[in-house]
């Protein structure tokens, strides 16, 4: 575990230093203070502190609010290490946002087991920040697909419009459906069907860029933003998503499985004042056609022609899209 250790004078650095090293810690050690906030406030800085109260520059108890202003960053354990032993002082010290307060000199003994509680609040810190991480992707992916949920992908949506609008930049909506997949969860299961609409999100998401989204819109049905997709590249892109799935078939546990899907697309930067949902309706209208037209290929909808609309948005129609 890496520490940081911060004091003025070398020899109690040196000393700090060699027994830290011998505890088995990775010791990064500094003179002054400014450069211990500069270390502890690195987003791969040590999380755990040793500081001296009096250094040039920066205190040691005026470090301890400079990290502590840092919000986006894991806890960092600071201990004061000092030769001031009044209480005043030790309240002073805690007061500033130190976690601990040790007077010297000090026992190494003591030393270790007071680093040890340090190192057991971040472990903690660190199971709860996974907790959370944990909580955060079940919220906001499917669990089946682990593609982004309904929800999210809807808001992208709304956003990503108010983004290309705003720019000037186009986009491409893509709806994919698969088809006749009830026949595959008819002839195989339901478990079988799980597996195929796993290995089709899987390769979806393989086929497009890393900035585009891809979400499970529904049952079989998948939703792609392209961002910063111009008319000439999104047919093809389209076109190389379709092909994802139906140029290879699907390994399941009941041997390959031929599987398509068909696909509505829009393609645009100029949006008019439409709604999301109006929008899905005409992609959704596009992915039908592709099915009446035999299926395992893409229909556009119809192409926007830029109205004066484009050029003002009102602000309500704007709010819609949030
Ligand atoms: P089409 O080509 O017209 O799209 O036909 P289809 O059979 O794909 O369409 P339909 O909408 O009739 O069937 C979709 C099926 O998807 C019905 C539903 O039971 C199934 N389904 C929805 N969610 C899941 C899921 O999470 N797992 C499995 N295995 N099946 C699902
Ligand atoms: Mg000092
Ligand atoms: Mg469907
Ligand atoms: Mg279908």
């Amino acid at each position: 575990m890496k520490i940081l250790i911060a004091d003025d004078d070398p020899v109690s650095r040196r000393l700090l230093e060699k027994t830290l090293l011998l505890a088995g810690y990775d010791v990064v050690a500094v003179p002054n203070g400014m450069a211990a906030a500069e270390q502890l406030c690195k987003q791969d800085g040590p999380r755990l502190a040793l500081l001296d109260w009096e250094m040039p520059e920066l205190d040691g108890p005026a470090v301890c609010p400079e990290v502590r202003k840092k919000k986006d960053q894991g806890y960092v354990y600071m201990v004061l290490l000092t030769s001031k032993g009044l209480k005043t002082d030790i309240v002073t010290g805690l007061g500033s946002g130190a976690d601990d307060y040790l007077t010297k000199p000090f026992d190494s003994g003591e030393l270790k087991a007071r680093l040890r509680t340090g190192q057991r609040i971040l472990h903690l810190e660190g199971r709860l920040v996974e907790a959370r991480e944990n909580m955060r992707f079940k919220a906001t992916h499917d669990s089946l697909t682990s593609l982004f949920n309904r929800g999210v992908i809807m808001e992208l949506l709304g956003r990503e419009i108010s983004r290309s609008r705003r720019e000037r930049v186009p986009t491409a909506i893509l709806l994919c459906d698969v088809d006749h997949f009830k026949n595959i969860n008819d002839t195989h299961g339901h478990l079988i069907g799980d597996e195929v609409l796993q290995e089709a999100a899987r390769r979806l998401l393989l086929s497009v860029r890393s900035y585009d989204y891809v979400g499970r819109y529904g049952g079989e049905e998948f939703l792609i933003i392209l961002n910063n997709c111009d008319p000439v590249s999104a047919p093809r892109r389209a076109e190389e998503i379709r092909r994802s799935l139906s140029d290879t078939t699907i390994q399941t546990s009941v041997g390959p499985l031929l599987v398509t899907m068909s696909m509505g697309v829009h393609q645009t930067e100029n949006w008019g004042v439409r709604t999301v949902d109006e929008l899905l309706h005409e992609v959704d209208s596009a992915m039908y056609a592709a099915k009446a037209a035999g299926r395992n290929r893409i229909s556009f909808t119809k192409p926007d022609i830029p109205s004066d609309a484009d050029h003002v948005v009102p602000i309500e129609a704007e709010k819609s899209f949030r």
